[in-house]
């Protein structure tokens, strides 16, 4: 078992919002049906359930569209939590929101400010590091600012970068186990997993790469057989759910909760 690695106890989650509609998105993929979305996350938080864990469920944020993707705004190790400072602005506001319903449960241990800027889609902890990927919502010194803070507690942070057009590094990939990745082509070209066993989406699978490794399970987007396969195939077992929705404004597995060992 890999404590706050692969393996966890509790989970957060926020309830989709109405307002989710106005959501941000790189490209226009219709308007997301609400109510299907609020059922995609209940089955989502279902399955983190599933495995044991106990999961948090916020209530929904009417002021901010992206608030159920909660990842981006805290980064959960062992020594604490981290607040990030989201590179969006519509969604910098979301911090103060998730600390405050969280303040009794787990006190800040640190809080990364402006200019610096970070979101947690950009960060992959694995066994041995945590790799941080420069993009549109994350700068040079919010990568900086999180070494600063995690150093000490004896994390190495490598800084790396996310591919031009895709949002998060996640976006791309997942840890599915210690030292395995789930990776699209395109990212894992640039290098950054040389030190790691990969698993390849599918082509044509890319949007899969984002998945969660939770306890005993890997829980993607529904959709995607063939990564699906390669998965399974590789020894893991898998739990999809039906993302359509989350996914017409850009979110996936791993945004919709923050993973507390
Ligand atoms: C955004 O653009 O910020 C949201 N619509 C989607 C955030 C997805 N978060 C994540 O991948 N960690």
């Amino acid at each position: 078992m890999s404590a706050g690695i692969t393996h966890f106890s509790k989970a957060i989650t926020r309830t989709p919002s109405d307002s989710a509609t106005a959501g941000l998105r790189a490209a226009d993929r219709g308007i997301p049906d609400i109510t299907q979305m609020k059922a995609d996350h209940a089955a989502y938080c279902d399955a983190l359930r599933a495995t044991g864990a106990s999961v948090t469920i916020l209530p929904a944020s009417d002021d901010f569209p992206d608030a159920q993707f909660v990842e981006d705004t805290a980064l959960c190790l062992a020594n604490g939590i981290i607040f990030m400072a989201p590179g969006a602005p519509s969604r910098l506001g979301e911090v103060a929101l998730m600390q405050a319903a969280i303040a009794d449960l787990f006190p800040a241990t640190a809080t990364i400010m402006p200019p610096a800027h970070i979101e947690g889609g950009d960060i992959l902890v694995t066994a041995h590091e945590i790799l941080v990927g420069t993009s549109s919502r994350t700068n040079e010194a919010g990568i900086a600012a999180l070494r600063d803070i995690v150093t000490p507690w004896g994390y190495q942070v490598r800084q790396v970068q996310t591919p031009p057009g895709v949002l998060h590094f996640k976006t791309d990939c997942s840890l599915i186990d210690d030292t395995v990745i789930l990776t699209t082509k395109r990212l894992a070209e640039a290098g950054c997993f040389d030190d790691y066993t990969k698993i390849f989406t599918a082509d044509g699978e890319e949007e899969a790469a984002n998945t969660i490794r939770f306890n005993d399970v890997v829980i993607m987007s529904a959709g995607f057989p063939q990564t699906h396969s390669r998965i399974e195939a590789a020894g893991y077992k898998v739990v999809t759910i039906n993302n359509s929705e989350c996914a017409k404004i850009d979110g996936g597995m791993s945004c919709l909760s923050l993973r507390i060992a």
